[in-house]
């Protein structure tokens, strides 16, 4: 296996790309016209049809779709081919609202499982490497999407989904694993709980492929160094195909979107108009390639920006920086913008780990934040006064970077939950 997974289409020039677009885009709206009902009635609701539509140029004469359009079409109303042809169906843990479900033929997962095996090459994967996965397995994209790609490649894949530390680690030890697959944060609990086992040198990880949750640049440097690695982003969500819609290359200079398989637009979140290369918006997809379940500019509420220029690694394929936050997780405390992101950033540079909570209230009439941070096991049996201390200093680190104060209180090793490998970052009781 050389340096891509499919060097042809990775590399292709941007001429060709935007050609694939453009007949991409026809092909997707004459579809949904044709065959959608909920789809037909959006677009003649805009006055639009698919004579309208010429090339990706024409884009924004399309409405957007938003997840409350899944949500009200669920579960059937967005399929653009019939039940019988499609042979899988993936879905988000639906925490907050109706589950959005999203359908698969034998092309589409095919498809998916080149994604990933594009961004477990662009790890430096091969067929000599042992990709330990533990993503969720099931309704959960990250376990299945991973493990296809892993197949792809031909590495021998651990599907081991996700939980269970002790059999991780035995598994990672055993097998010698040396592409780990997995949350951000499960990726740090487990750099933890090797070094905490004396693990270290039994370990042979050279490579991480962490996405399905926001990390900063501090945390990958943090995992980097617990665990002797070179940790890639990935990037991903039910609604489109799960992980691999875009993945890091050697460059780890923003994540390359699968551009023969998804259309890209950054637009306002506020006027929703689209913004050029380079400016800060929210990033909004086409997945014109799906047989079963299309969408045309899903509204994804992730921000971040995009760059068209061709990367050093060679690939040719639009980047997406790191995310940014989401248009929708933004808290409002005291009439100030915090993002859980700004937070981890203070925490990590103040050598904490990064498993933290964001507790919001309303007490009085005025926005209270509390943060909850776990310890190390080395920091848990330090004196209280030095805890004290510690608290303290986050205080103030918090204060000179959000502008506004914020209980901290150390907590127990481990004690902060982890649901299906993500963490919950905030839980804002000021909306129950
Ligand atoms: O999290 C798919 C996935 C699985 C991606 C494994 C990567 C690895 P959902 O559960 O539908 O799908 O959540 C999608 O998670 O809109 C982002 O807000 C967030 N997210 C996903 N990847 C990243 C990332 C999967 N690399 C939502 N950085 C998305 C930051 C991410 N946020």
């Amino acid at each position: 296996m050389g340096k891509y997974f499919q060097e042809e289409i990775e590399t292709a020039s941007r001429e060709t790309i935007e050609q694939w677009q453009n007949d991409g885009l026809l092909d997707v709206v004459k579809r949904v016209y044709e065959n959608v009902p909920f789809y037909r009635k959006k677009m003649e609701e805009a006055g639009v049809t698919p004579d309208d539509i010429k090339s990706t140029a024409d884009l924004p004469k399309l409405p957007f779709l938003t997840k409350d359009d899944l949500r009200d079409a669920y579960p059937y109303g967005l399929l653009a081919i019939p039940l019988k042809d499609c042979v899988r169906i993936q879905s988000t843990s639906g925490t907050t609202g109706k589950r959005v479900v999203d359908f698969y033929t034998h092309a589409d997962i095919d498809k998916w499982a080149n994604g990933c095996a594009r961004a477990i090459v662009a790890a430096g994967g091969t067929e000599d490497d042992v990709c330990h996965v533990c993503y969720g397995y099931g309704l959960f994209t990250g376990g299945p999407g991973l493990n296809d790609g892993s197949h792809k490649v031909g590495c021998l894949t651990l599907p081991m989904s996700s939980g269970n530390t002790d059999r991780q680690l035995q598994f990672m030890v055993d097998m010698g694993s040396t592409i780990l697959c997995c949350t951000p944060s499960y990726a740090s609990y487990l750099a933890e709980s090797i070094h905490e086992r004396g693990l270290q040198d039994q370990i042979k990880l050279k490579a991480g492929i962490f996405g399905a949750e926001a990390w900063s640049e501090e945390m990958r440097h943090d995992i980097e160094e617990k665990l002797g690695i070179k940790a890639y982003d990935i990037y991903g969500l039910t609604e489109i195909e799960g992980p691999g819609v875009s993945f890091e290359c050697q460059e780890q200079d923003g994540m390359h979107i699968c551009e023969d398989y998804f259309i890209p637009e950054i637009v306002d979140p506020e006027t929703l108009e689209p913004v050029p290369d380079g400016q800060i918006g929210e990033l909004v997809f086409t997945s014109f390639a799906k047989e079963a379940f299309p969408l045309i500019r899903y509204r994804t509420k992730d921000i971040t920006y995009i760059t068209r220029e061709k990367c050093k690694c060679g690939r040719t394929h639009a980047r997406i920086h790191r995310l940014m936050g989401r248009s929708d997780d933004m808290l409002i405390i005291k009439g100030v913008n915090v993002y859980p992101s700004q937070v981890e950033e203070v925490l990590i540079k103040q050598g904490m780990p990064a498993n933290y909570q964001l507790i919001v209230d309303r007490v009085n009439n005025s926005d209270t934040m509390e943060v909850l941070v776990e310890m190390t096991p080395e920091m848990f049996s330090d004196k209280v006064s030095a805890i004290e201390k510690k608290e303290k200093d986050i205080v103030s680190a918090l204060k000179s970077m959000l502008g506004i104060y914020a209980k901290v209180k150390l907590v127990e090793p481990k004690s902060i939950t982890r649901s299906e490998g993500k963490a919950v970052r905030v839980i804002d009781k000021r909306k129950i």
